[in-house]
Order: C-alpha cells, then structure tokens, then sequence
C-alpha cells in the first residue's frame, strides 16, 4: 500500500541522534515540509554535509549525496545546473556552511542559484565533540577555547544578505510547524534561498538549550513586518546584537533572475536529458 504521510520520506534506518537533539525537530520539519509540497522521494536531492546534521543522508528517502565537510553547497549547484527539474537541498551545519566552507555559501547567494540551504546551526562542531565554530559566541569555553572564546562571532544573516541571497529565514528547530512553513516557503522560492535554524545540541552546547532559545526567540508576524526590504530585513538579522532577542521567520525575500535562467545552454530539457549526438566535444581543440 502507498504511504500517504511524510512517512514516505523515512528509510529503514533509524536516527542515531542524542536524544532531545534539535536534529530530531529539522528532519520531521523537513520531510512535512516536502509531503505538503506534495512531492515524491525522487523528485528531491539532498545534499548532505560532514556531521551530525549530514548523518540525516542515511534516514532520508530521497536522493542523497554525502559530500565532504564544507561542501554540500557545490554539489548541491552542480545538480540543479544538470537537473533543473530536480528539488535541490543542501543540509549543512555550522562548522561547515560558515567555516570550513564559507566561500560556497556566498558565492552560490551571489549567483542566485535556485537551490536550498538549510544550516543546523548549534553553535558547534557538533560531531568531533563541541568546538567552537564561526557562530559561537565571545567568551565560551569550549575543547578549542579552554579559556573562552576569545573572537567575535559571525552573524550568518547579515552575511548571506550582503552576498545577494533572495530569500532569508531563520527557524528554531523545536518549533517544528513554524520550521516546515519556512522550508516550503524556501523550496517554492526561486533562487538562492537561506534557512538557518537553531538547533540545540543538548550533549556540546550547554548555554543554547531550548529553554534558552525559548527565551530569546519571537515570531516575525507578516501582517507588520513585510520582508521585502534589505536594510530592515538587516536590522532584523542584527536584532540579537541590540536587544538579546532573536527573531524568527522570513527576513527577506526578493524575487530576482536565478543564475541557471540566464544560460542559454540550460533553456529547454534539462541537461541530463539532452543529446549529445553531433556534439563533438574535441572540435575546438
Ligand atoms: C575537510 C574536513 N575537515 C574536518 C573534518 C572533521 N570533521 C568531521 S565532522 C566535523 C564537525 C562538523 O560540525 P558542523 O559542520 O557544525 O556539523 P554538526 O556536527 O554540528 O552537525 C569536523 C570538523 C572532516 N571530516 N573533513
Ligand atoms: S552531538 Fe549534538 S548535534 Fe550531534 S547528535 Fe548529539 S545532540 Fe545532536
């Protein structure tokens, strides 16, 4: 019998995350995200990076691909430009979208590339235990930062608004409705779409807990706040430094040529399925 719910979405594996993990509430958000999209296993690609978060590649029915630690963003660009018909996420924490491969990300919010980033943000190298990151914050003690955090941290909002991102959102892991309503606002969107979302790590990260984020975190109402203006969709992703308050849902959406639309080559049939007869690819050689 087919499987109507976003039950679909799950593979025989279960998920070998800590208990209370915020990862638990980004996979159900996500694969409720891609059921109310109405959307099949292989009409999606995800692209997975290095960590706990990347370890959701083996509980996902969907295409997957298990990049390696920085990278799920290329690959992520280089299926979209080969398929267009595909539903193309990246799934990426942190240490990886604001680290260890940083470039990707503003490149690809440059180039508009209709594809989707989901970052699990905890603030940590969750899966190597706990160091510290890009995101975490001044002062904290860490495996890498025995005596405190000594650099200020990033704000990955601002960074990915100043890089020409069209859509920017922020969502709480444990706020699992909130979540998909973002994510299939993100997946509808076309181009570049940003999604960073707050993901306790209950076992590395015990000042960001979720009665912490609780205490901190409010919904953006879209009857007074209107996304469609970058300098207040930034003194919104700056809001965290003024006022100790972080706001969630879309802070900017702005509806601009996606990269793949602007190459003659990709107009028509998808790349994959194009012929290659009478190509002759050594001609200019
Ligand atoms: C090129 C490279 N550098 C470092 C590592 C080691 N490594 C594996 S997972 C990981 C931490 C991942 O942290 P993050 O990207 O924030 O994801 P999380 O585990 O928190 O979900 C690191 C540093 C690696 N596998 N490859
Ligand atoms: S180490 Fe942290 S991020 Fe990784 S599974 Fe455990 S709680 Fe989740």
């Amino acid at each position: 019998m087919a499987v109507v719910s976003a039950a679909k979405f799950n593979t025989s594996i279960s998920p070998t995350w800590c208990p209370g993990c915020g990862n638990y509430g980004i996979w159900a958000a996500l694969k409720q995200a891609l059921f109310e999209l109405n959307l099949e296993p292989h009409q999606v690609l995800i692209s997975y990076d290095i960590g706990c978060c990347g370890n959701g590649a083996n509980f996902t029915r969907t295409y997957a691909f298990h990049s390696l630690h920085g990278r799920a963003i290329p690959p992520a660009v280089g299926a979209k430009l080969g398929n267009k018909n595909l539903v193309v996420i990246a799934v990426i924490g942190d240490g990886g979208a604001y680290g260890e491969g940083i470039q990707h990300l503003i490149h690809s919010a440059r180039y508009n590339v209709d594809i989707t980033v989901l970052v699990h943000n905890n603030q940590r190298f969750s899966l190597t235990t706990g160091q510290a990151t890009a995101t975490t914050p001044s002062k904290t003690v860490t495996p890498t930062t025995p005596f405190g955090e000594i650099k200020k941290p990033i704000n990955p909002l601002l960074l990915s608004l100043d890089s020409g991102a069209s859509f920017v959102a922020r969502g709480f892991a444990n706020d699992g409705q909130h979540l998909a309503e973002l994510i299939k606002a993100a997946v509808k969107h076309q181009g570049f779409s940003h999604v960073d979302i707050l993901q306790p790590c209950v076992s590395f990260n015990k000042e960001n807990t979720n009665e912490w984020y609780r205490s901190v975190i409010y919904k953006l109402d879209s009857h007074k706040y209107k996304a469609d203006n970058l300098l207040r969709a930034k003194e919104k992703a700056e809001e965290f430094e003024q006022n100790g308050k972080l706001p969630i849902g879309i802070l900017y959406q702005q509806e601009r040529e996606t990269y793949e639309s602007q190459i003659p080559q990709l107009a028509g049939e998808p790349l994959c399925r194009q012929s290659l007869e009478g190509i002759d690819c050594l001609a200019k050689l």
